[in-house]
């Protein structure tokens, strides 16, 4: 199956920008030092089994020592923007207010200061999965008092960070920690609750960035005068047939279970989709339960939940096929009633998950467009991993070139010819880092990193100097003197 269609040269609008990220747990290490409480990856990497190789992030790039060789790097590369996170337990170690600490602050003040004086202007992730363990203890994202502990460290930030930072994301892919982290257990804190604390995890954080995006609206942003929005996670979910109507209608629940879980409470009404809740609804009857699986929001948490954006943050990887099936047991994954189907002509990456399907990108800027209002569209995330055996192997990255030129190509495509208003493409990642449950196996960065130097060095990869030039370039401008037949299709 294929959607690829003729390479488009052009350049993208001027005031489009270009940014890479990376984020705390991933690159920082430096876990137990200035004050620092534990977070849920502390504790899970510290258990034997978890993670490949047992692997931890205690050192990972050593960026929280080494930030400004990391700032060369950027700069070097040209991005305007870097996205980063905050580790919520260098500010409250035990995860609350009582527990501020000043020199977790200080630490992201410096940063902050030293990307603004090499004009790189910061986007801060205040929840890239690290939560503070002493939260999990109270039984994490699915206790609803994590609402007002994440406001109050919300709230803390904008105060301390907010008159020189003016980009905010409240969460990093709300699905992956709701899923990974609480239904099928993959990532910290472990649990596996797939059809239960999957949902009530979405309810706890879906409340907390709409409780923090009305914090800043109503407290900052009139003095500080920035964004906050939200980052969602998604694939793109084509259907298998297209022909075949109970394909298409699989799809979209598919799209519906993934994006809009998330998407449709902040951008459309202030409720979970109607198709999923029926069908959450519909099977926990079945179950013989007397009330759905998954929670609802009352009347005045709708209010208080819709139009909680100042645009559309989006994470994108890879696409699959979908097709309908039949439901087996209670999850997530079930409720649904969708099967993922890979094409075998895909090209694979380093990571098993991911598929190299460019098309796939622009098919999900239109359905963003097409179903959340025309939002400004920030791609916070987009990059692939490859597998290399030696240094000089992951060095000549000439498939992440071909990953980039190809997805970056969809992206001039989808402004270009079909109106979608994309702002902003960053590169995920400026480094190899922690890859979660992959430990160092799987490598995204742009720059190698050298994991047993206790230096970190880190080297430039091919696709480093070709994203340079692209930003250089501003896009695929025709060197072809008119011609536009050199391009391919990819
Ligand atoms: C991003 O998630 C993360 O934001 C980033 O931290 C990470 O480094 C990057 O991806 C690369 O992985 O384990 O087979 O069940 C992207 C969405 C969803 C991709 C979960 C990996 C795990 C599939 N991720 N998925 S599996």
């Amino acid at each position: 199956k294929g959607q690829a269609t003729e390479f488009l040269f052009g350049t993208f609008p001027d005031n489009f920008w270009w940014s890479t990220a990376t984020s705390s747990y991933q690159i920082e290490g430096a876990w137990n030092v200035s004050g620092k409480g534990l977070n849920i990856w502390d504790t899970y990497c510290h258990v034997g089994g978890n993670v490949n190789n047992n692997d931890t992030g205690d050192v990972a790039c050593d960026s929280y020592n080494k930030y400004d060789e990391d700032i060369k790097l950027m700069k070097e590369l040209g991005v305007s923007h870097y996205r980063f996170s905050i580790s919520w337990a260098r500010i409250f170690p035990d995860g609350t207010k009582a527990s501020y600490n000043q020199a977790g602050i200080d630490h992201y003040e410096k940063l902050v200061d030293a990307l603004k004086a090499n004009d790189i202007i910061p986007m801060i992730t205040l929840y890239h999965w690290d939560l503070p363990q002493a939260l999990q203890d109270m039984g994490g994202w699915t206790n609803e008092s994590l609402i007002g502990h994440f406001n109050d460290y919300a709230d803390v930030m904008f105060e301390k960070l907010g008159p020189k930072v003016d980009l905010w994301l409240t969460f990093n892919e709300p699905f992956v920690v709701c899923w990974l982290g609480y239904g099928v257990g993959a990532h910290a804190p472990g649990i596996k609750e797939a059809g239960t604390s999957t949902y009530e995890c979405a309810h706890t954080i879906i409340k907390s960035h709409a409780k923090a995006w009305h914090t800043y609206d109503t407290k900052y942003r009139a003095t500080q005068k920035g964004k906050i929005g939200i980052t969602l996670d998604s694939d793109w979910k084509e259907a298998f047939n297209a022909s075949n109507p109970d394909d298409v209608a699989a799809a979209d629940r598919a799209m519906q279970f993934k994006l809009g879980w998330f998407a449709h409470p902040i951008f459309v009404n202030g409720d979970y989709p109607e198709v999923m809740k029926a069908a959450v609804y519909n099977k926990s009857m079945a179950q013989g339960l007397d009330a759905s699986r998954q929670p609802s929001f009352t009347e005045a948490e709708k209010q208080e939940i819709k139009g909680t954006h100042d645009f559309f943050g989006l994470n994108h990887y890879t696409t699959q096929l979908i097709e309908p099936r039949d439901w087996e047991f209670e999850s997530w994954e079930q409720d649904q009633e969708a099967k993922e189907i890979r094409d075998p002509s895909w090209p694979d990456s380093g990571s098993d998950w991911l598929k190299v399907v460019p098309w796939g990108l622009r098919k999900l800027l239109s359905f963003v467009k097409d179903n959340y209002g025309n939002q400004e569209i920030i791609i916070t995330e987009n990059g692939v991993s490859i597998q290399s055996n030696t240094k000089e192997d992951a060095l000549n990255d000439q498939a992440r070139i071909d990953y980039y030129r190809g997805y970056i190509n969809e992206v001039l495509k989808a402004i270009r010819l079909d109106n979608v208003n994309v702002i902003a493409y960053t590169a995920w990642s400026l480094l190899d880092n922690f890859e979660w449950s992959r430990g160092y196996a799987e490598r995204f960065g742009l720059h190698y990193v050298d994991f047993d130097d206790p230096a970190r060095p880190r080297t430039a990869k091919e696709s480093a100097k070709y994203i340079k030039q692209l930003i250089k370039d501003h896009g695929f401008p025709d060197t072809s003197g008119g011609s536009k037949k050199q391009g391919s299709a990819i």
